[in-house]
């Protein structure tokens, strides 16, 4: 091995990977005063690093990875933040062997959470602490403060927590970070985060299609209309930029910006991961899915041209008198499915919690996705909210929290018009309509799911529960009909 005894070991934390994210993770660090030793596998971005913002604080770069892990204090503490997949077994391969026991390697990127729960386990063999840590915020958020989901082992948290702590976003003083729970916690719950993004974006869209299309406003007034909403319960970073976005001009054509962009969205892994996992967990997270689904079907050019002559409703826009009404009861309508896809995303994260035993607290997820993070809204406080009590206190899920109880309640006629006329009209809103049919099976006395079973039992003996006696049955239906206990 090199020699490294000249290099003293300075460092508090290590980051390696320096594109975006991880140099401006490094930068944020250093800010908080910590010494930062930086690392790349192509040297010349440390370089550039350094040489653009090294006077914002104490940088230690390396060209070599044995260089890197001697300048860490121990235990050491490094942040991988390499492009998720291989990139991260290598580096973790390569950075293994240079540690010692006790020593932590922190990956900060996308993962799936079942890498993590792999990477965990054999990095524990050895010794080592592997902290699996969902970082959301995008590069603003890296540099100014993300919202950080660590996973890994408690002990691995008492080494690292501080620090991340202190370069999070902070809402009433608080950090956005919190030690989510073992192993793949952190990168689970980060994925959750993701899939509700997916939700809350696809139910923000439609508000928007619908204001156009039925309500008949311009982007300009949309905009404002988002910006007033801005002002109430659905206050929010996401709302905010929606407003934003739909504002501005395009300066090439003086068009709508929203107007010039193509209409197909991206659907990277985290949102389709999330319903992947939702559907071995048998979570319904219909929101989440219907936003991916929806942002898959965008994409579809070839099939969307095929049916474009498909007919559709001949009736007119809705008058302009009535569209102020319209647009109030879009509002309400996107509160109440709102409130209905983060619900289905709690239930996704306590399932997750008691299917791989992470003990996740499901108030300390929302206080910290409160700043940092894409999904950063007011409406979360009222999550931690009606989770803040003792575990045996907490609602089955959110819907039947009395204050979102009670806002659903005063939502719904608005919902129902609003997914009526959007139907009626030819105006597609399946977020708003899932989260609509959720609610409504979720009050049903009874679901149709008795007709099912008695269709399964019927062509495939698959048997049959009684509502008036225990037990299984099925009936002889090719025969005489009689029934009898499987
Ligand atoms: P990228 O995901 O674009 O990855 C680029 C980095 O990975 C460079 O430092 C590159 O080194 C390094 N790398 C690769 Br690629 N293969 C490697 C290998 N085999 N060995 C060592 N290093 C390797 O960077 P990013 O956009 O900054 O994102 C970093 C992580 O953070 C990703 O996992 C991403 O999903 C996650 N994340 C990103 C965002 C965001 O908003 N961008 C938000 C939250 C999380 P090189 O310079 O030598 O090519």
């Amino acid at each position: 091995m090199a020699n490294t005894s000249a290099i003293r070991p300075t460092a508090q934390i290590g980051v390696t990977g320096l594109a975006v994210m991880g140099s401006n993770l490094a930068r944020n660090f250093a800010r908080h005063g910590h010494t930062v030793a930086v690392h790349n596998r192509t040297h010349a971005r440390t370089q550039a690093l350094v040489e653009e913002h090294g006077h914002e604080g104490e940088f230690v770069p390396a060209e070599r990875a044995e260089d890197f892990v001697a300048s860490l204090e121990r235990p050491r503490r490094i942040v991988i933040m390499v492009k998720a997949g291989e990139p991260t077994d290598a580096v973790i391969d390569e950075f293994a062997p240079l540690l010692d026991q006790g020593d932590l390697l922190i990956d900060g990127g996308n993962a799936h959470f079942q890498d993590t729960r792999r990477r965990e386990a054999a990095l524990r063999e050895r010794g080592l602490h592997f902290v699996g840590c969902g970082i959301s915020g995008g590069e603003e958020g890296a540099l100014h403060g993300p919202s950080i989901m660590p996973g890994g082992s408690a002990e691995a948290y008492r080494a690292l927590g501080p620090l991340l702590e202190d370069i999070a976003a902070k809402v009433d003083g608080e950090p956005c970070c919190t030690h989510i729970g073992p192993d793949g916690a952190g990168h689970f719950v980060k994925m959750v985060h993701n899939g509700i993004e997916y939700a809350d974006m696809q139910l923000i869209a439609e508000a928007y299609d619908l204001l156009r299309r039925v309500a008949g406003y311009p982007p300009e007034k949309i905009a404002e209309t988002f910006g007033t909403w801005n002002q109430g319960r659905l206050d929010s970073y996401l709302i905010q930029i929606t407003a934003e976005v739909l504002s501005h001009t395009d300066p090439g054509t003086g068009r709508p910006f929203v107007d010039i962009v193509a209409d197909r969205a991206e659907q990277k892994g985290t949102g389709r991961w999330t319903v992947q996992s939702a559907l071995d967990l048998g979570t319904p997270v219909s929101g989440i899915a219907e936003a991916v689904f929806a942002r898959s079907l965008s994409g579809h050019t070839e099939l969307r041209a095929a049916c474009r002559e498909l007919p559709g409703p001949t009736r007119p826009e809705l008058h302009p008198d009535d569209a102020h009404r319209f647009a109030d009861q879009v509002e309400q309508a996107l509160y109440a499915s709102k409130i209905v896809a983060y619900a289905q995303g709690w239930d996704q994260i306590q399932a997750g919690s008691r299917e791989y035993g992470w003990d996740i607290d499901p108030a300390a997820i929302a206080t910290i996705w409160r700043g940092g993070c894409i999904i950063r809204a007011r409406f979360l406080d009222g999550i931690r909210k009606a989770y803040a009590g003792p575990a045996a206190d907490r609602p089955v899920t959110l819907l039947v929290d009395s204050e979102f109880q009670q806002a659903l309640a005063e939502a719904q006629q608005a919902w129902r018009h609003v997914v009526g006329t959007a139907a009626e009209l030819g105006v597609p809103a399946p977020g708003s309509a899932a989260a609509l049919a959720y609610y409504d099976a979720l009050r049903a006395e009874r679901l149709p799911a008795a007709l099912i079973q008695a269709q399964r039992d019927y062509f495939g003996a698959h048997t049959y529960e009684r509502v008036d006696r225990t037990g299984s049955f099925h009936t002889l239906w090719g025969g005489d009909q009689s029934e009898r206990s499987a």
